[in-house]
């Protein structure tokens, strides 16, 4: 629109008086300055005569009214003037636009408002100045010097160095979508959170997962708990669910949270290692933190290691409360399955990954979503009371403790569901800013002294990391529910308040905005009659049951790579007494993973490490099948997998495109690797196109392999080095082989022979049966793994 629209201006300018005039600049206002005052000052003070005291103040005190606040209370303006900033508010540029809607924030709403498309547009700069030339600097003379009055490359220069901005100081590596999620059953019994009101309510949600040490550009597949962060944009208001993929966490008391992660941090010395947890430092803390003994056990375990984000649990971890209309609280422990399952990696590939491709996660996510193959999860609810949380042979408060499904089940209540990528990475992946201290009417915190550390620190933290207080109204985190408070002020604010009132309670604006009393958020009361003290309840010293559930729960190869990531972990402590002291601690959770780790140092198992809690109740649950991974083998079949088919010139043609349209049919993702990329002659003429080359995508980038008929492809493949380790490593990983006609050869070349080999995972046939047993490779490519092939043995 053009800026110099008189008549589009002129129609918006009117006084009270409905006066204007015209000067060379366009058309302005005339105000009755006398008059307007005047009225402003009559109406205002009958506004204020309207609240003639504050009725709400004795509702402010004693138990009873703290359990029921009132409405705030309000009077209409005689008219809308009354509240405003100033009387010109009706005059109007296109920059200014009118007046402020009644009742709106406009900084609140859906990200279309801020979305930026550059289609025919010139550049500009920030200013909106149009930019004649964006190749050269002003300069005297095309060889003389620069200008310091070039503003146009000073802006564009200063704004570059300050593109970054601090990364997280926990979570700094991680990956984000936007989705929604769909309630299956009005859960009102229990809670009046907005999300669950109805049978089939939408919420948008922003999910964002994360590795926990590594810094912003680490690798993806390190071993490391995973943040799983859901933010539910619903209609009462913001709730962020954040969680990680392990149930949980390391350490009981929130005092200990710096120290825990300067512990795994790279060494302050010397900055190494990135992205790890395998160093002195880390062991040291452990070893002394025997709270942390059960969540050892999960990262130690693949779950440490996840084939994708797409593929892993998440949990709320921390007991919370729901609470419904009544006011009636129950406790609850939040629970995300994944329908594709649970699938990890093994570490040797989870290694190799790391360099092949440290974007491992991040483009999976990516990409399964750009293909429309949307993620799901399950949200499922551990509901219980207080009173049966008492009779629990462990604290519901701590953290390091899970409530097992077989004591309370879990009641699955709702669905997301990530459809849509994000626009940009920065302004919504990096800017999301997800705080535990963000709940809404219906949810509420439980007392566990870690949740209750991080209602402090994730909003403190953003002060830091996203310049100041405002950071609700960058885009990602402004709610879609209204926003209306009495906040002024502070770096980068955006919104721009009408009035003069900025405190509460006031007559001036009528009241508002106002205490929304019932229909707002109400902590649950809660009466406490104690010691101000420092310290843990009891049966928090009880640190060995639940680590020792965990493992007893897991297949044997589960534990044999329990074993086999301790071994590799601490056979990176460069001290001893660390490695002894971490030994006696496991000889606590099982002797005989004490025993196989320390065989697998060198080491004589030490004796136990006294324990701080010698005589626990009784576990309820001692075997928990949901514990392990394999208890969710998923609902997706091949569905985004990566399958490798191998090709060189004179490559068997009619067999591999049937494969490859079986394949592609069942929803996994086929690429035909060479030994370099591009088009490639088949045995019949026609041209079959590498789109990956061996030496930019080795085989730990795929979940099945493809060895093809031709004798001159299968010639060529013997002769080129990457074969064999291409094969060998598919191979060594567990994953499926299918080896067409002559292709056979290649298995054999690789020394692995298919017929002592009892496993479902390698497959043979000539080229004719590729239809039959296109089922047949599709059924154990979908077993994810053949672990009879793994390499580390079972513990006995
Ligand atoms: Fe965090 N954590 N945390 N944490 N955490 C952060 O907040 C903190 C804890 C988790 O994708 C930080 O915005 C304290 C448990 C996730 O943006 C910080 C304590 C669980 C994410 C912070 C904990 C988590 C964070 C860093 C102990 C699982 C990433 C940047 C009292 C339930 C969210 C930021 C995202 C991020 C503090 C313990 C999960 C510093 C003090 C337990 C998923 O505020």
């Amino acid at each position: 629109m053009a800026t110099n629209d008189k008549a589009a201006r002129s129609s918006r300018v009117k006084n009270k008086s409905g006066q204007s005039a015209t000067t060379e600049q366009g058309t302005y206002a005339v105000l009755k300055t006398n008059d307007i005052v005047a009225k402003q000052a009559k109406d205002s003070d009958e506004l204020v005569a309207a609240m003639p005291y504050n009725s709400n103040k004795t509702s402010e005190y004693g138990h009873d009214n703290a359990l029921a606040p009132p409405q705030g209370e309000t009077a209409e303006p005689g008219s809308d003037s009354l509240t405003a900033s100033t009387m010109t508010e009706e005059t109007g540029t296109v920059k200014t636009g009118g007046a402020a809607e009644p009742g709106i924030n406009a900084t609140v709403s859906s990200l279309r408002r801020v979305r930026v498309d550059a289609s025919e547009q010139p550049l500009t700069t920030n200013q909106g100045v149009r930019i004649s030339d964006n190749q050269n600097t002003l300069k005297l003379g095309l060889r003389g010097p620069s200008l310091l009055e070039d503003f146009i490359l000073r802006e564009k220069i200063t704004h570059f160095d300050h593109e970054r901005i601090p990364e997280r100081v926990v979570h700094a590596r991680g990956s984000a979508a936007h989705g929604y999620f769909e309630a299956y059953e009005p859960l009102s019994k229990y809670t009046r959170a907005a999300p669950f009101a109805k049978k089939g309510k939408i919420t948008p949600v922003f999910a964002r997962f994360s590795t926990v040490a590594g810094e912003r550009g680490s690798k993806d597949t390190a071993r490391d708990a995973r943040g799983f962060a859901v933010k539910f944009y619903t209609d009462e208001g913001n709730w962020d669910l954040v969680g990680n993929n392990i149930p949980v966490f390391f350490i009981q008391d929130a005092m200990k949270f710096p120290d825990l992660v300067h512990a795994v941090k790279p060494e302050p010395h010397h900055g190494m290692p990135q992205a790890a947890s395998a160093h002195d430092t880390f062991w040291d803390f452990v070893s002394l933190m025997p709270e942390s003994t059960h969540m050892l056990m999960w990262v130690m375990s693949d779950r440490g290691i996840p084939r994708s984000y797409r593929m892993m649990q998440g949990f709320g971890v921390h007991t919370f409360r729901l609470v419904n209309e009544q006011g009636e609280s129950v406790f609850c422990k939040f629970h995300w399955k994944p329908l594709q399952g649970t699938h990890s990696l093994l570490w040797d590939e989870a290694v190799k990954i790391s360099g092949a491709d440290p974007d491992f996660h991040r483009r999976d996510l990516w990409e399964a979503i750009e293909s429309g193959e949307f993620p799901q999860w399950e949200l499922g609810l551990q509901i219980f009371t207080e009173e049966e949380a008492e009779g629990f042979s462990f604290d519901v408060l701590d953290s390091t403790k899970i409530v097992p499904e077989e004591l309370v089940p879990v009641t699955p209540v709702g669905r997301m569901t990530l459809n849509r990528n994000p626009d940009n990475f920065f302004a919504e992946t990096e800017q999301v800013a997800f705080c535990t201290a963000h709940v809404i009417p219906g949810i509420d915190f439980s007392n566990d002294p870690l949740l209750a550390g991080r209602i402090h620190s994730y909003v403190d933290t953003q002060i830091t990391r996203l310049g100041g207080p405002n950071f609700h109204e960058i885009p990602i985190n402004s709610p879609l529910a209204p926003v209306q408070n009495n906040q002024r002020d502070g770096m980068h604010r955006q919104a721009l308040h009408r009035g003069r009132v900025a405190y509460e309670p006031n007559s001036l604006a009528g009241g508002c905005p106002f205490q929304a009393g019932a229909s707002g958020f109400v902590s649950v009361p809660e009466t406490i009659s104690d010691d101000k003290v420092r310290g843990k309840p009891e049966k928090f010293a009880e640190h060995y049951v639940q680590a020792t559930l965990f493992f007893d729960s897991q297949t044997a190869v589960e534990q044999a790579h329990i074993a086999a990531a301790f071994r590799f972990e601490l056979s990176k402590v460069g001290v001893p007494a660390i490695r002894e002291r971490m030994l006696s601690s496991l000889v606590n959770v099982s002797r005989e993973l004490a025993a196989e780790v320390a065989g697998g140092l060198g080491m004589e198992v030490p004796d136990a490490m006294p324990k701080a809690f010698a005589d626990p109740q009784s576990a309820e649950v001692t075997v928990s099948s949901a514990l392990s991974l394999m208890a969710l083998p998923g609902e997706c079949g091949i569905r985004t997998r990566q399958i490798a088919i191998l090709v060189e010139e004179g490559v068997h043609h009619v067999s591999l495109v049937a494969l490859y349209e079986g394949l592609t049919e069942a929803g996994a993702i086929v690429h035909f690797v060479g030994p370099r990329v591009g088009m490639f002659d088949s045995n019949s003429g026609e041209k079959i196109e590498a789109d990956k080359s061996m030496e930019n995508s080795p085989s730990v980038l795929f979940d099945a392999l493809v060895l093809p008929d031709g004798n001159a492809a299968v010639e060529a493949l013997k002769g080129n080095g990457h074969t064999m380790e291409f094969i060998n490593d598919v191979y060594r990983h567990c994953k499926t082989i299918l080896a067409l006609g002559a292709g056979q050869e290649l298995l054999k070349e690789a020394g692995i022979d298919p017929q002592t080999d009892e496993d479902q995972g390698i497959l043979l046939a000539d080229s004719a049966d590729v239809a039959d047993m296109t089922p047949v490779f599709i059924e154990a490519v979908a077993a994810h793994r053949h672990l009879s092939r793994d390499s580390d043995p079972p513990i006995q």
